[in-house]
């Protein structure tokens, strides 16, 4: 079309930028609203986290590391929020385009949907219910323009329907129910309220359903069996009791969370099963029933992410309640050359554990409970794999569903195609938590304390030294076993001013903590942990 055509096409009165923004925003929380709601109706994933999904499983992961160095557990959060930002961004900008071109603007609508069902295809979910929000969110979207667009004061169509020149496209769609169409601001103020409120309503209810929809087999209403020989109390003197000191136990609710799910999954446990196939001579499926007959056995173990950096609080410590993985495995023939669990969580992560670890006779679990309840959603309900001493992206599965015998050499698990190492077993490690980085303390007597760990191994000893004095020995707190951390504890005596002090353990090969500072990629940092405070 002509420069003149154009400009013979009168801008009506009320069709401003900011009313095309307000229309794009009102149409994208249309389809927003909607997918939320149809998701929670039809138990599938919402289309704006499976596009985020999409992102985290093909995004390189030289751009995963950035992000995770940059906001650390909250990049999840930032994720969404960009994938939100985008939807923001590019509904306001088709909201202008539909002012002047609604054929486009309902074109580039149909266009997001194909986008999101793309995301869809691309996370290789198996739910063939996940496309319905994406047709209704379109829907939605689309029914909340033509609305908007009808709504909207001093609508031309008396004079496009006159004059030749008017882009034909503008108002086409438009009936002309009234009398007037103009009816003046009120009617577009009023549709606009409207589609805010269902669009609101549609999202709130969305958010609020799945945990309704919850039946008999939600984590409320599981009921966990005791252990069949219970572990007796853990040790007076495993906790310091020191404040500012992590606790011995790690409360449930403060325990460290790593995963690549942008939304906890949530599963129910009477619909749980674990398949246990592959290089094995007797393939078979549990369910939680079974599972839960079964004689569970009790273990203490710290669990730690190869991510945590030096003096980083990625490691937590509890009881956990399970089944020995090696009896399930025991129960399926492993056969000879079957170097490699393969286990597979419920969204699709995978995760390669070395078949030896799990046979030599530590307490590697199919954990079911944690620190006394079952584990909560975020931990991995109803089930997740524990095996002390490797690392959690090597061994932890959560939402554990699948575990395939395999060969390292056939098959590779989600970071390892990632280039982290296929092999990890936990490093030696200690940090000091009191002082606190950067912290005040009286002068004088001063406390050191802090945790130090070597799952599998035990510690020895730990040393501190303070100002790069010479190595003190700290003393140690008890400890149930050779797989949780141990507390630490050093008292020194210190002038008024700035300090450091700086830690290193010896674990029960004799093997010593190196000063090497080593990055967390591709096995887990080394390094000894310094941190500076003020004695005031
Ligand atoms: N399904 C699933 N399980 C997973 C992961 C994951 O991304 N998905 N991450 C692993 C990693 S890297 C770690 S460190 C531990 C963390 O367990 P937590 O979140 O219960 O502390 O879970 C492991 N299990
Ligand atoms: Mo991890």
């Amino acid at each position: 079309m002509s420069t003149e055509t154009r400009e013979s096409a009168p801008k009506a009165p009320g069709r401003t930028t900011a009313t095309g923004i307000a229309v794009g925003l009102l149409t994208v929380g249309a389809a927003l609203g909607a997918a939320e709601l149809t998701a929670a109706l039809a138990r599938t994933t919402s289309p704006v986290v499976a596009v985020g999904d999409a992102m985290v499983d093909n995004s390189p992961p030289a751009a995963m590391e950035l992000a995770i160095e940059l906001f650390g557990t909250a990049d999840k959060l930032v994720l969404m929020a960009g994938v939100v930002a985008v939807l923001v961004a590019a509904g306001a900008f088709l909201g202008v385009v539909s002012l002047r071109r609604p054929p486009a603007a309902f074109a580039g609508l149909f266009l997001f949907g194909a986008a999101g069902a793309l995301a869809l295809f691309l996370r290789r979910d198996d739910d063939a219910w996940a496309f319905v929000p994406v047709v209704v969110a379109v829907a939605a979207g689309a029914a909340a323009l033509g609305l908007l667009l009808r709504s909207l004061p001093g609508t031309p169509r008396g004079r496009e329907r006159g004059e030749p020149g008017t882009p034909p496209e503008t108002g086409a769609n438009v009936p002309a129910p009234g009398p007037d169409r103009g009816q003046g601001r009120r009617g577009f103020v009023l549709t606009a309220a409207g589609v805010l409120a269902a669009s609101g309503t549609a999202g709130a209810l969305g958010r609020w359903l799945p945990s309704v929809l919850e039946g008999p087999g939600s984590r409320e209403s599981l009921s966990l069996p005791a252990a069949q020989d219970p572990l007796p109390a853990l040790p007076r003197g495993v906790d310091l009791q020191v404040p500012g000191l992590s606790p011995f136990t790690t409360p449930n609710q403060d325990f460290y969370r790593i995963d690549t799910a942008l939304t906890v999954p949530r599963l129910d446990s009477t619909q749980w099963t674990l398949r246990v196939h592959g290089m094995v001579d007797r393939p078979f499926e549990i369910d939680m029933d079974e599972l839960l007959s079964m004689p569970l056995k009790e273990a203490d173990i710290t669990l730690t992410c190869v991510s945590n950096e030096i003096g980083g609080d990625l490691v937590g410590n509890t009881r956990w309640l399970g089944f020995p993985l090696a009896d399930l495995l025991r129960r399926a023939g492993v056969q000879s050359g079957a170097d490699q669990i393969l286990s597979t969580s419920q969204d699709g992560w995978t995760c390669g554990t070395p078949t030896e670890t799990v046979m030599d006779g530590r307490d590697a679990l199919l954990a079911v409970g944690m620190d006394g309840v079952p584990l909560p959603h975020q931990h991995g309900f109803p089930a997740r794999m524990v095996v002390p001493g490797l690392y959690g992206y090597v061994s932890a599965t959560k939402w554990v569903t699948e575990i395939k015998l395999t060969r390292f050499a056939d098959e590779e698990a989600y970071w390892a195609q990632r280039d982290w190492g296929v092999r990890a077993p936990i490093k030696t490690m200690s940090r000091v938590d009191v002082p606190a980085p950067l912290g005040r303390v009286d002068s004088g007597d001063v406390t050191l304390a802090g945790v130090a760990w070597a799952q599998t191994r035990g510690i020895d000893a730990v040393e501190v030294r303070v100002d790069d004095g010479d190595w003190q020995e700290a003393e140690l707190a008890r400890v149930p076993g050779l797989d949780t951390w141990v507390q630490w504890i050093a008292e020194t005596d210190l002038e008024p001013g700035m300090h450091s002090a700086e830690v290193r353990a010896t674990d029960g090969t004799g093997f010593t903590q190196p000063a090497e500072r080593v990055d967390p990629l591709p096995d887990g940092a080394t390094g000894w942990h310094r941190i500076r405070f003020t004695a005031e």
